[in-house]
Formats: structure tokens, sequence, C-alpha cells
């Protein structure tokens, strides 16, 4: 099975074991998120606090190792975004663990205003009690300047529009939207950069191309639709998702990922000329009912038992 290839570094072949992962791994770092870390870290002296955007249905693999010891030198909070999506029960799990680590974090839904002003009341704490270290008698309300960055397709420019209430940069559903560094006046006090997604150069694990490719932190077109579908299918027959079974009108999980597809095709009529079946049609569709959120909450990984 090929990976669909591009400009990008990619590995050659990679295979589906049994279990629905990669046997060699799947990443997306095209020159323009090289340069963009460059700019990153340039630019990391001139603000207040960065806001490292995740997914909250991969708490740790839509994080960036790479950045993290060079955030650590800033004031830093973790927002991970598209709680809805994600699964309740995981996501206190995670909680529990993000506790212990000690950098602030909070789980988000964007689109709630109420839990934006949340964030920004915690950002404004967080940068008052450094400025305070160096100057004790600093004005709580002093400008503060923000960096967002983030993993491709995290929802740092939907962050950016609400805290600015305006269209004040383009959000798509696609990742790598947004391409070079724009600076946004939120407010009197609040300036933000907006940063263009970047990938780490590699992945700490195989499967977590996968998980991202799911969640479409890496365009389809680079890996192809077949192996985040086929791996979305195995993960949902591994969780008996009731979600699953009812989109899909399975009666059970009692079959191949293989055969489930095809089911899927016929009760869809994904079918080609000659009524063949037409998987690529119902891998779209399953990677598209599962970004809606159509497919249930679901988080991919646990938290390391640390
Ligand atoms: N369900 C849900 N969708 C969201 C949320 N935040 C953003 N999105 C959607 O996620 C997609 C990506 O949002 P963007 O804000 O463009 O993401 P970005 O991180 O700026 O992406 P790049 O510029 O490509 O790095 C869009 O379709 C948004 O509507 C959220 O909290 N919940
Ligand atoms: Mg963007």
């Amino acid at each position: 099975m090929k990976m669909k290839d591009r400009n990008l570094k990619l590995t050659d072949d990679i295979e589906l074991t049994p279990d629905g992962l990669v046997s060699s791994g799947i990443n997306w770092y095209p020159g323009h998120m090289a340069k963009a870390i460059r700019e990153i870290k340039e630019k990391l002296t001139t603000v207040d606090i960065v806001f490292e955007v995740r997914d909250a249905r991969a708490p740790l693999a839509s994080g960036n190792k790479m950045l993290e010891s060079t955030l650590r030198q800033k004031s830093y909070l973790i927002l991970l975004n598209k709680v809805n999506l994600a699964s309740p029960n995981m996501v206190q799990q995670w909680e529990a663990w993000f506790d212990k680590q000690g950098t602030p974090y909070m789980f988000i839904d964007c689109n709630d205003r109420g839990t934006m002003k949340k964030v920004m009341d915690l950002a404004r704490q967080i940068v008052h009690k450094k400025r305070l270290e160096s100057n004790p008698d600093m004005a709580p309300k002093a400008k503060m300047r923000l960096m967002i960055l983030g993993l491709p397709n995290t929802g740092k420019s939907t962050i950016i529009n609400q805290l600015a209430n305006r269209h004040a940069t383009k959000v798509a559903d696609k990742p790598g939207q947004t391409q070079v560094q724009q600076l946004i006046v939120i407010d009197k006090d609040v300036d933000l950069l907006d940063t263009p997604g970047v990938m780490p150069p590699s992945l700490a694990k195989e499967e977590h191309g996968l998980w991202l490719s799911a969640l479409n932190a890496i365009p389809d077109d680079i890996v192809g639709e077949e192996l985040p579908a086929m791996f979305l299918v195995n993960f949902f027959k591994n969780l008996n998702s009731k979600e699953f079974k009812d989109k899909y009108k399975l009666e059970n999980f009692d079959q191949s990922a293989e055969a489930i597809v095809e089911k899927i095709a016929v009760l869809r009529g994904c079918l080609k000329q000659k009524g063949q079946l037409d998987l690529e049609r119902v891998y779209k569709l399953i990677l598209s009912d599962f970004r809606k959120g159509d497919l249930g909450k679901v988080c991919f990984g646990i938290p390391p038992k640390d």
C-alpha cells in the first residue's frame, strides 16, 4: 500500500497490521513548517505568553515535543481544543494526568464564549504573576502579547476570531490554511500573533501519524484516505462502538474491517459502473462522518503511567 507522495518527507511503503497500526511512519513536514518553526523561535522573546493549541482527542500526540523545551522558557498555556468531540470519560483521565504535570492547561470548545473568557482570565493571571516576579509594581492590566501555535487544523484561527470577536483570520476545515505569521489586535490591551500550523519533524510513535491523519492535522492528499479510514474502522470495532453500528446500520462487529467497509459501500450506494464497490468513496465518507463527530466522542491513546 503506497502513501500518496508529494514533495514531503515520507517513508516508502506502509502496511496495516491486524490491529490497524502501521509498520512504518507517517508524517508531514513540508518546507513552510521548518521556516515557521524558525520564525516562532525568533518571535518568542517578543511575546508574554504562548498558547499551544492541541486536539482534545489526542492530548499528547497533538503536542509538539520538539518545541516543548523552548516553550518551557516562556509562560505557556496548553489549550486542548474541540473537547466537544472528545470522550468525556477520557478527558477526565487526561485532566488527572495534566494536573500532575504542572504546565497550565485547559480543555476547551473554542466556540463557547464563556470558556474563551476563562482562557483569557487565566492567561492574564499567568502573565501578571510572571511580571510581578521581575517588577512588583506592575499594573495588572498592562498590555499583553500572545502567540498562538500548534498542529495544523487544531483551531488556532477559530480561537483568534473568537477572541477578537470578528473575522480576523481565515478558518478552514483543512490543515495548512495559515502559512505566514500574522499580528492581530484583539483589543487595546491584547495583541496576538497567529502562526502557521506546525508538525514536529518526527512523530514519537508510528500510530500517532494515523491518529493525526484521522483528525485531519495531516491532509488526506498526503496519506490518502484508506489508511486513516481503515484505522478508524478497526478502532471503532475494538471499542464495539454503538454510535458506529447505529450510523452504518451494522448488527455487530463480528466481521473483518474489510467486510464492514464493503457493507457500508452497499448501504450508502457507493458503487462504480458495473456494480463494483467504490471503496475510495467509503473511506472519504467514514473520515467525513468521524470529523463531524457523527461517530461519537473519542480519544486516541491513554495517559502515560507516570
Ligand atoms: N467541533 C469543533 N470544531 C472546531 C473547533 N475549533 C475549530 N474547529 C474547526 O476546525 C477546523 C480548523 O480550524 P482553524 O481555526 O482553521 O484551524 P487552524 O489551527 O488555524 O489551522 P491551520 O491554519 O491549518 O494550522 C475548522 O473547520 C473549524 O471550524 C471546536 O472547538 N470544535
Ligand atoms: Mg490557521
